[in-house]
């Protein structure tokens, strides 16, 4: 990482030269330039301000402990979530996660709330579980994952009083969505794809994205400098995703490129600006799902409840309690 290079303020050994920007810095002008980048983003797409309350959605990765690190140094009230799914694989994966993140939490932000959710401890099930249950996901159990994670995230901001939930997906992740939903011209998606997503109705979260605009590798540096201690490893299930396929495939772009997934994202963002694409019309009909009280479409219980209720379920209390608090 820019081997010979000197930082752009200080002259001191550069630890990353970012060509998209044309950029080299030492580790404590990174630290800084992520920072400051970081809260210009939040003000420039309006995200959130001093006074929100914000839960991060942690997951033990790089980004969204990045993302954490980065807003409580900024001062704001973020506190994390994690959501324990019980994804095992070889290498243990949800037991390592949850592990990284108690750690980091403990470590750098000890004043710092983590709220630790586990899915099979609350509902009884854990997510490859409920996937061989219900079937829905074909082997996988993306979609049920996705599914839950959606759900219980809204869920535990509104219980606890958060107006934003922020999650840690970075440029990279921005541009392989952005490049699938385009090649398919999903029109919905692609208006629903933004730095920032209104709440679905009054009394839910605003979603926001503060990482949007930063390559994958300015996070794992910027992890990295801090010393934090995250998992590398992703879930055994995202293994062979067309998402990582997409991913390779930019990656070759902006070798040849440098700033091509920088520019591919912020033109798209400018053509909406301009309303190239107008809000898909299936937000209409939304009424709250007769169990759990979230909006849904569908007639009676949301796409979540469904999942529970399938089949014998014990744990159909909707007021379980749900959320062990760790103040670490
Ligand atoms: S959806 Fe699928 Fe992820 Fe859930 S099962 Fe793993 S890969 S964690 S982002
Ligand atoms: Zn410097
Ligand atoms: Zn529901």
């Amino acid at each position: 990482m820019g081997k010979g290079m000197h930082c752009r303020k200080c002259g001191n050994a550069a630890v990353i030269n970012m060509r998209q920007h044309r950029l080299a810095l030492c580790e404590a002008h990174f630290v800084e330039w992520m920072r400051a980048n970081t809260q210009r983003f939040i003000e420039k797409y309006r995200m959130f301000g001093p006074e929100d309350r914000v839960l991060v959605a942690v997951s033990g990765g790089k980004d969204s402990l990045a993302l954490w690190d980065i807003l409580l140094a900024l001062g704001y009230r973020a506190d994390g979530l994690y959501l324990g799914l019980g994804i095992d694989g070889s290498i243990g994966y949800s037991d390592e996660s949850h592990q990284r993140a108690e750690r980091f939490a403990r470590d750098f932000w000890p004043d710092a709330t983590l709220h630790v959710l586990d899915i099979k401890g609350t509902y009884g099930e854990a997510i490859p579980e409920v996937n061989r249950r219900t079937h829905r996901g074909r082997g996988k159990p993306c979609s049920v994952c996705g599914l839950i994670k959606r759900h219980e995230m809204n869920r535990i901001a509104y219980e606890l009083g958060y107006n934003v939930l922020a999650t840690g997906h970075n440029l990279d992740d921005e541009v392989a969505v952005l490049w699938s939903n385009t090649l398919h011209w999903q029109i919905g998606y692609l208006a629903r794809q933004a730095p920032v997503l209104p709440a679905d109705r009054p009394g839910f979260a605003r979603k926001v994205k503060p990482l949007c605009r930063f390559y994958e590798r300015e996070m794992a540096a910027y992890a990295l400098v801090r010393g934090i201690d995250y998992i590398y490893d992703e879930c055994p299930f995202a293994k062979g995703a067309t998402n990582l396929y997409y991913k390779e495939l930019l990656n070759q772009l902006e070798k040849d490129q440098p700033g091509a997934k920088l520019d591919f994202y912020l033109s798209f963002l400018r053509a909406k600006e301009q309303g190239a694409f107008t809000e898909s019309p299936d937000t209409a009909d939304l009424h709250p799902c007769e169990r759990c009280g979230q909006p849904t479409s569908a007639p009676g219980l949301c796409a979540f409840c469904r999942l529970w209720v399938e089949q014998v379920v014990e744990n159909d209390d909707p007021n379980v309690v749900i959320v062990e608090q760790h103040d670490a």
